[in-house]
């Protein structure tokens, strides 16, 4: 059996259980071989009072230019934290596009969330990742970072389908061609809405009060898996839809505090077949 390989470009938070932490176990546990690229080591995600953190920026090139010679069935970014990084990421991609295998890309543009760029996001950076996602097989925004790339204003995150079409329309303009538009609120449910060989899927949960934080992480890299091992963009999102779900639920269980994030290690062993 061959095993499908991805690269995974993401910073590398030591508690709170995001960005590789959770990738490395979600993807691995899904049968895919991940191979990170750090961008940044943080002692805890910055959700935390306090953290230490040291940027890898530097260190990117060498490391990936080792790479040249391998080839992966996947590239998948996550938080980027400076134009560097996101111009990077862009020459990496180029430099596979020409592989034997072709890379599917899928960009989770990291930026913001409830109506707010995180604090690191310049408006350089905004530009420069409109054009990363133009590069994108599939991109996994939230309604935040769909309006920030869109130039559309904000207004919460309980909208109107129309609005999450109007949204996906401009998002294809740019130059995605496959598209989850994430987190639309809907009632007592949360909705993702996938865009995919011109049509349109909804996945919808229902939603958990509490706020976790890394779900997004989990989200991206199940689907980065699945669509890895032959899964439609529309079945990758049900089974993250899936898997997410039961993580809460175990996580409400233990009680656990919201920054620790989703407590997946109990239900990994169910991703291989969910
Ligand atoms: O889960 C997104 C994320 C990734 N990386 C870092 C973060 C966060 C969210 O807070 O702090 C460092």
């Amino acid at each position: 059996m061959r095993i499908p390989r991805a690269a995974c470009i993401n910073d590398l938070s030591g508690f709170g259980r995001c960005s590789l932490t959770t990738a490395i176990s979600v993807i691995s546990a899904a049968g895919v071989q991940v191979c990170p690229v750090p961008t940044a080591i943080l002692s805890k995600h910055t959700g935390f009072d306090s953290f230490y953190f040291s940027d890898l920026t530097d260190c990117m090139p060498p490391y990936t230019t080792d790479w040249r010679e391998l080839e992966f069935d996947g590239i998948y970014s996550g938080f980027l934290g400076s134009v560097k990084q996101i111009k990077i990421v862009e020459n990496f991609i180029n430099e596979h596009k020409s592989d034997k295998i072709t890379p599917y890309i899928i960009v989770d543009p990291v930026m913001g969330d409830k109506g707010r760029l995180y604090p690191t996001y310049t408006l350089e950076m905004q530009r420069e990742m409109r054009s990363l996602v133009s590069r994108a097989d599939l991109i996994t925004p939230n309604i935040t970072e769909a309006c920030f790339l869109t130039g559309t204003e904000y207004t919460g995150e309980e909208i109107s389908i129309s609005f999450a079409e109007e949204l996906i329309k401009k998002l294809a303009f740019l130059g995605c061609g496959q598209i989850v538009l994430t987190g639309i609120v809907k009632d007592s449910n949360i909705v993702n809405m996938t865009f995919s060989d011109g049509n349109i899927a909804i996945d919808k949960r229902y939603r958990e009060s509490r706020v976790f934080s890394g779900t997004g992480d989990i989200f991206a890299s199940v689907v980065c898996a699945f669509i890895l091992k032959g899964a439609s963009v529309a079945e990758a999102v049900e089974k993250a839809g899936k898997f997410i779900s039961l993580s809460i639920e175990n996580t409400l269980k233990l009680g656990t505090p919201l920054s620790e994030g989703v407590v997946f290690e109990p239900v990994l062993h169910m991703l291989r077949d969910i």
